[in-house]
């Protein structure tokens, strides 16, 4: 709050965002307030009705997290030089008035480096790992757990000197022997060799950087990587392994002036195309620097064809749809941000590149979480309108039994609900002992499950493959290695699919039996598939065959390979347990519609006996009965009204996507 004040005071920048991505995402946070308002009211209802269960709570709670934790991550890559970080300028720079991240000729952003906005923390920082941690076999991923090992710079956002030059830290370089720079995983032919120092090299004094700054896209839940140019992108396994593909849109940069060079396409083919295809993310080539294709004296039209052509031909050579390369310039778009230049904004094509985010990015992490979320949830309320529907036909049906009140009608009244109430706590008990028995039957799986697929297991399996990789041939061990790895997951998963498959069976026979005993129709319950999973890790495997053959032919590339394969191996293990903790959670939760379905039963239960202990306690009240019931049913088509206002804006939501 207090910086988002500094900002709005500070002389010279410009607050307003009114550009068409900022507004999406803006749009989109709304949503996902509106979203966390309809799913808050409906869970306060239920703990109200005395409905919800531990289950319920648990599922909404989840439900909860992700959809205030989802950001939106935008990646750019490509070789050094093509515009990367003067483009994520380009996209920031208005709010404070400057370029925030270095931009010159030749190398400059040495370590990946992560914009975003963190509220739960106050004030501004860049924080930054250094590089000598490449050294001692600790993933980035673990780092992140453990900030203390990072060097922490304040930013003052509003002292425009002090901000260069905490940004230019990401720019940094250390000299280091030859030696050195390999220990620490580079290839030293790809580094820059000292003038000062003969023998030595500049490496990146950073391994990675992570910038908490307040700034309205970010504030609205995105997220930014900037990379460094070639080479990075081999040497940090991790980025291409884990942050790549979990990028929501992935902008490939290049330059206008030189096309598709040959390490342009050797980056893309290796490191950007399959990974992020794979995933299903957004992925555009944006050919940055068209302003190098004005020239005063041709005319607009001639210089947009020639732009166009070259669209053509790089969709053609990255083999992606026309639609998906993007002509832009970067620099001419900060420029007209700075100067408020309108014709030199719609001439930097800017704002396009910004509609394309907005549309496919926002837009596809909109109707996932429509997909996941909103439907959960949907169904959730359908259940229990379903149980609600059930209590109003009950009680209808009983009103009309109800004659008009005359002498002894009360005692006849006693006698038909304490019939009722007895007839129902039996069916409540038969409910139970299903339930109790469908409980404990999970309680003894769940072990099994854990057996199967668990940090153990992960570790004989991690072993049995540095076995392999020490026997194998030299440069063939890695291969081997990761298949033998590979071969022994899936298998694991395989079988917990088998498992989870006969649970299934199980417990569909246990929701026959619930149904059988209380007379009423089967309940759907939560399905759960390993095939995401599986897919996952074969993705994986995938992705590391560019690396296999590259490292496999590096003599003396030792290091890297260690490194690339502890990369993998912990990314392999992440899916693995994932896959374990989710069947697990799964297991958990098959008997949700059960237990929602049993709680409302008592709760109807406990009313008939209040009223059975009124009707006994005061026999003046037999009159008030029909009034009651009415009441009641009065009450309980009020609460049918709620649920179907919840499920109808739900299903809007949906239906928008
Ligand atoms: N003419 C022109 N130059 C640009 C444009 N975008 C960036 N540049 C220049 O290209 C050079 C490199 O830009 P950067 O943004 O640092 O490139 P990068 O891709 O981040 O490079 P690395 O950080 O080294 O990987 C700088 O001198 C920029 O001013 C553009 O649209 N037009
Ligand atoms: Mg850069």
């Amino acid at each position: 709050m207090e910086s988002q004040q500094s900002v709005q005071k500070s002389a010279g920048r410009i607050v307003e965002e009114k550009d068409s991505l900022s507004q999406h995402v803006l749009a989109f946070t709304r949503w996902k307030q509106e979203l966390v308002k309809e799913i808050s009211r409906y869970r306060q209802w239920l703990q109200a009705q005395g409905m919800n269960s531990s289950e319920m709570d648990a599922r909404m709670n989840q439900a909860l997290r992700a959809l205030k934790n989802d950001r939106i991550l935008l990646a750019f890559v490509g070789e050094f030089s093509r515009g990367k970080s003067e483009m994520i300028n380009a996209l920031l720079c208005r709010h404070y008035g400057q370029r925030l991240l270095p931009t010159r000729i030749g190398r400059t952003t040495m370590c990946p480096t992560e914009l975003y906005y963190d509220a739960s923390v106050s004030g501004a920082y860049i924080k930054l790992l250094p590089i000598h941690t490449r050294k001692d076999g600790v993933l980035l991923a673990d780092y992140k757990q453990q900030l203390e090992h990072w060097v922490h710079l304040t930013i003052n956002l509003d002292d425009v000197s002090s901000m260069k030059k905490a940004f230019e830290e990401v720019a940094k370089t250390v000299q280091v022997s030859e030696q050195e720079a390999r220990d620490l995983g580079f290839q030293v032919e790809y580094l820059e060799a000292s003038l000062d120092h003969p023998g030595m090299v500049h490496v990146p004094a950073w391994r990675h950087a992570l910038i908490n700054i307040d700034h309205p896209l970010l504030r609205q839940g995105m997220s930014i990587i900037d990379t460094p140019g070639l080479n990075a992108l081999g040497s940090e396994p991790e980025l291409t392994l884990s942050m790549l593909p979990d990028a929501h849109a992935v902008l490939f940069v290049l330059s206008a002036d030189s096309g598709l060079t040959a390490t342009d396409h050797m980056i893309w083919k290796d490191h950007v195309r399959d990974v992020v295809e794979r995933r299903g993310a957004a992925l555009y080539g944006v050919l940055n620097k068209i302003d190098m294709l004005w020239d005063e004296d041709e005319d607009e039209t001639e210089i947009n064809q020639q732009i166009q052509h070259l669209v053509q031909v790089t969709a053609k050579q990255l083999e992606v749809p026309v639609g998906h390369v993007l002509p832009l310039s970067a620099r001419s778009g900060v420029k007209a941000r700075l100067l408020a230049d309108a014709h030199l904004l719609e001439r930097s094509r800017l704002l396009q590149l910004e509609q394309v985010l907005a549309r496919s990015v926002v837009a596809s992490k909109q109707n996932l979480l429509r997909q996941t979320v909103v439907q959960d949830f949907l169904d959730m309320v359908s259940l229990t309108r379903k149980g609600i529907e059930d209590r109003i036909r009950t009680v209808t049906a009983e009103t009309q039994q109800i004659k008009p009140v005359q002498p002894k009608s009360s005692e006849h009244e006693k006698v038909m609900l304490t019939r009722k109430v007895q007839q129902e706590q039996q069916v409540y008990n038969r409910r139970l002992t299903v339930l109790h028995a469908a409980r404990k039957m999970i309680e003894i799986q769940l072990p099994k499950i854990r057996d199967m697929v668990g940090q153990d297991r992960l570790k004989q399996h991690h072993e049995r493959a540095l076995q392999v990789a020490q026997q194998g041939v030299l440069g063939s061990g890695l291969g081997q290695a990761v298949v033998q790895l590979f071969t022994d997951l899936r298998a694991d998963l395989l079988r917990l699919k088998e498992e989870l498959n006969s649970m299934e069976a199980m417990v569909q026979k246990l929701y026959q039996r619930y149904a059988q005993e209380s007379q009423e129709t089967l309940l759907d319950f939560p399905h759960f598939s390993l095939d995401s999973m599986l897919h996952d890790l074969s993705q994986l495997e995938l992705q590391s065959v560019p690396y296999k053959s590259r490292l496999g032919n590096m003599l003396g590339a030792q290091k890297a390979t260690d490194k690339f394969f502890a990369t993998l191996a912990r990314l392999a293990g992440d899916v693995y347990l994932q896959a374990g903790a989710k069947a697990e959670q799964w297991s958990k939760a098959a008997l949700g519609p059960l237990m929602q379905q049993t709680m409302q039963h008592r709760s109807q239960v406990q009313q008939w006996m209040q009223q059975l202990n009124e009707l006994t306690q005061s026999a003046q009240r037999q009159g008030q009965e029909v009034i009651d019931r009415k009441k009641g049913l009065e009450e309980l088509t009020g609460h049918l009204t709620f649920l179907a206002e919840v499920a109808r804006n739900l299903a809007q939501e949906l239906k928008l996507g």
